[in-house]
């Protein structure tokens, strides 16, 4: 957590220098497109009131203009350095290196959620460098006291298919707090945290194993629909946000 203080405190004097001089609190990464800050990278939002979140805004989407601007990134893998076996405390208020893996927190998704229409996009990549995504029109978490539920519909294909719906409605579970339907523990089963089902079609925090891997059944960074392979990990994912124009 000192990594992401101490770049999130060079994001402060280099990227967001105006948004903070100027009093400007962003909600949101679209907020701050929208202000013409266009570039991708670091900056600090604002989705509880005064307290800075950092956060990782995707301006532009992969080989496509800049009107598509404005992702909100909360869940990131790429290298497998930061450990996502992680517990409820840690899913709660998020972890890992802005610049690199990380998951924004589930407090903060109840808090952007809540306040605005959002949609979801799932932008995966495998080993062999293909590309697939999934989009859903409409996303959201509930509070803490409703364990962070989460609603989402409106799916659709970018080539990865459909692995999310399937935990619509779900609340979200970690190895210390089993919110699952399944009468396992979810996520010791498949060592992630998700809002795991009876387990999942999405293990996007599972264990990053590099590719497929069959060693232990289904604990990787897995999108089922896409592979139909609970033992394919990914290489990328990267789960963004983006008001509902
Ligand atoms: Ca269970």
């Amino acid at each position: 957590m000192i990594t992401v203080f101490v770049v999130a405190l060079l994001s402060v004097f280099t990227m967001s220098v105006v948004s903070v001089c100027d009093g400007f609190k962003p909600f949101d990464c679209s907020e701050i497109y929208k202000s013409g800050q266009t570039g991708s990278g670091i900056y600090s939002i604002y989705p509880a009131g005064n307290t800075p979140v950092w956060v990782y805004c995707q301006m532009i989407s992969e080989g496509k203009v800049q009107d598509n601007g404005g992702w909100t990134v909360f869940q990131r893998r790429l290298d497998g350095r930061i450990n996502f076996y992680q517990p409820w405390e840690e899913y709660k208020r998020g972890f890992g290196t802005t610049e690199g893996e990380y998951w924004l927190g589930l407090e903060n998704l109840y808090q952007l959620t809540r306040h605005k229409n959002y949609m979801l996009r799932v932008d995966l990549e495998d080993f062999t460098g293909r590309r697939g995504f999934a989009q859903y029109s409409s996303f959201s978490v509930g509070s803490e006291a409703e364990g962070y539920k989460l609603q989402i519909s409106g799916f659709t294909d970018g080539g990865a298919g459909d692995s999310m719906t399937h935990h619509n409605g779900m609340k979200f579970s970690t190895y210390d707090k089993d919110q699952d339907i399944d009468s396992r523990n979810c996520a010791r089963l498949r060592l992630g945290a998700f809002w795991y089902r009876n387990c999942y079609y999405a293990n996007p925090n599972g264990v990053y194993i590099g590719g497929e891997d069959s060693t232990i059944y289904a604990i990787g960074d897995v999108w089922y629909s896409w592979k139909n392979n609970a033992n394919f990990g990914m290489k990328l994912i990267t789960m963004k946000i983006k008001p509902v124009s």
